[in-house]
């Protein structure tokens, strides 16, 4: 009697306790509702399973992709996208390369500023293109009288310039910071110089017996290299063919070896014996620098900067000069 009286309040009661788990209310009234719950639950879960492969083939796929970025990294492959500090690097990287053409980027960092090098595999040297490789024909300097005197291209003569090295498309001060690195990362370098000539004394005048009229280089520090003189800024000649006035053409190769990488290569050439009147010259120029792995320390001399410089008074006036610098690594 007393709990009929009562029932109302229990009513109340009741629907208290379905009023907590509300979310789920909608399909569960009464007590089976767990297992309801339970059933929907799974159900839920193997819907996101299906997701969660897909997921997961995409961080797989992400994971493989880095994997391979850092690889790059680690181990770049000399391509434009993935270039090395320098061939010396590559070369210990991937010794099945051939030599060849890759891109290199001893700034490291951006890749953006990456150069096209030669890579010599054998030896793990860089070669450098000079920028430009040639030089129009033109009547660039005529001496103002008889005095003869040392004349720089790049200096003095109209039209003249010093020589740059590197990509002509990159920005030159790009090409010079690349040049920079590639020296700091080697300890001693070598450039090799070659003066083809006509009429045209390039180092011992075989009249005179002596070399007063032999030609100077510039170094990239602003130092003279010379014939004689203090033996740090002195070349050597490996080959002599212009001693005399022949009509012909002949050449002359130089070279020079330092252990400070900074003075090579070189930017400018003095040549004495020109400049007559009626008489021109042409030059061309490319030039390569090699850096060397670490036990090649006494390679040989296959890396050179070739100037080609040519006295013109005929038809076949045709210059190049070629450069071929050489920045080892201990
Ligand atoms: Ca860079």
């Amino acid at each position: 009697m007393r709990n009929t009286n009562e029932g109302p309040p229990g009513h109340s009661g009741a629907p208290g306790p379905p009023g907590l788990p509300g979310a789920p209310g909608p399909c569960c009234g009464g007590g089976g509702g767990d297992g309801q719950t339970w059933e929907k639950g799974q159900t839920f879960y193997r819907d996101e399973a299906s997701d969660d492969k897909a997921t997961m083939n995409d961080v797989l796929s992400s994971l493989k992709s880095i994997n391979n970025q850092v690889e790059n990294i680690i181990s770049p492959d000399g391509s434009r996208k993935n270039p090395a500090r320098n061939c010396r690097d590559l070369k210990f990287c991937h010794p099945e390369l051939n030599s060849g053409e890759y891109w290199v980027d001893p700034n490291q960092g951006c890749k953006l500023d990456a150069i096209k090098v030669y890579c010599n595999m054998d030896t793990g040297e860089t070669c450098i293109n000079a920028n430009p490789g040639r030089i129009p024909q033109k009547n660039w300097w005529t001496s103002p009288g008889p005095e003869k005197k040392h004349v720089w291209f790049g200096e003095s003569m109209n039209g003249g310039f010093q020589f740059n090295y590197g990509d002509p498309d990159l920005p030159e001060e790009v090409a010079d910071v690349q040049l920079a690195f590639l020296r700091i990362l080697s300890s001693r370098a070598s450039q090799n110089i070659t003066y083809h000539c006509k009429n045209s004394i390039a180092y011992m005048d075989a009249a005179s017996m002596n070399v007063k009229r032999a030609l100077k280089f510039m170094s990239s520090t602003e130092s003279e290299i010379k014939a004689e003189g203090n033996s740090k800024f002195t070349y050597t000649v490996l080959e002599d063919g212009c001693t005399k006035h022949t009509g012909e053409w002949g050449r002359t190769v130089f070279e020079y070896r330092t252990r400070k990488t900074m003075r090579l290569p070189v930017v400018d050439i003095a040549p004495f014996d020109i400049g007559a009147p009626n008489q021109e010259f042409e030059t061309g120029m490319s030039l390569k620098i090699h850096t060397k792995k670490a036990q090649e320390k006494q390679a040989g001399t296959n890396e050179y900067i070739r100037l080609f410089l040519y006295r013109l008074g005929s038809k076949e006036q045709r210059a190049s000069e070629e450069a071929n610098a050489v920045v080892s690594t201990d």
